[in-house]
C-alpha cells in the first residue's frame, strides 16, 4: 500500500499577514509522526514506512527521507531567501506498510489466520512556523 496525501498551509485571514504572504520564513519545521496497529498477543505488525516532501511558492523543494522510525523531521536550512509569495505544499508518502505477521517469525502460508496485509497508517503532520 502507497498513500498519498498533499496539504496546503492555510491561507491567512483577511487582512492579516500569514505564509501565504509571507515571502520570507523566519523558521519552519515539519513534523510527521505515526504508530502502527496495535494486534494481538501471537502477531507482529512489521513498521510502517512514511515520509514526506515539501514545496515552496517558488518551487523549490525538499525530501524529508522515508523511515519507519515513527517520526520524520524536516527544517528549512535557509531562512535568509526569499520563497515567494504563495502556497506552500507538503505531501506525505507512504513507502513499504509492513504487514502482519506471526511473532514467532515463520512464513505466512495460505489459510494462516495470524497474517493478513496492514491496510492503514493513521499519522499527525505538526507545522510550526514563523515569519
Ligand atoms: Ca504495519
Ligand atoms: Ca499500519
Amino acid at each position: 500500500m502507497r498513500p498519498e496525501a498533499t496539504l496546503t498551509l492555510p491561507s491567512p485571514v483577511a487582512g492579516g499577514v500569514g505564509p501565504a504572504r509571507a515571502t520570507r520564513l523566519s523558521g519552519f519545521t515539519v513534523t510527521l509522526t505515526w504508530t502502527d496497529e496495535s494486534v494481538g498477543a501471537n502477531q507482529r505488525n512489521q513498521p510502517d514506512q512514511l515520509g514526506f516532501t515539501v514545496m515552496a511558492p517558488s518551487g523549490q523543494n525538499w525530501t524529508a527521507p522515508m523511515s519507519t522510525s515513527g517520526t520524520v523531521n524536516w527544517k528549512l536550512d535557509d531562512t535568509s531567501k526569499d520563497y515567494g509569495a504563495g502556497a506552500w505544499t507538503i505531501t506525505v508518502q507512504g513507502g513499504n506498510m509492513g504487514d502482519v505477521q506471526p511473532i514467532t517469525g515463520r512464513p505466512c502460508l495460505p489459510l494462516n489466520l495470524v497474517c493478513r496485509p496492514d491496510t492503514s497508517n493513521g499519522w499527525t503532520l505538526k507545522m510550526d512556523w514563523a515569519w
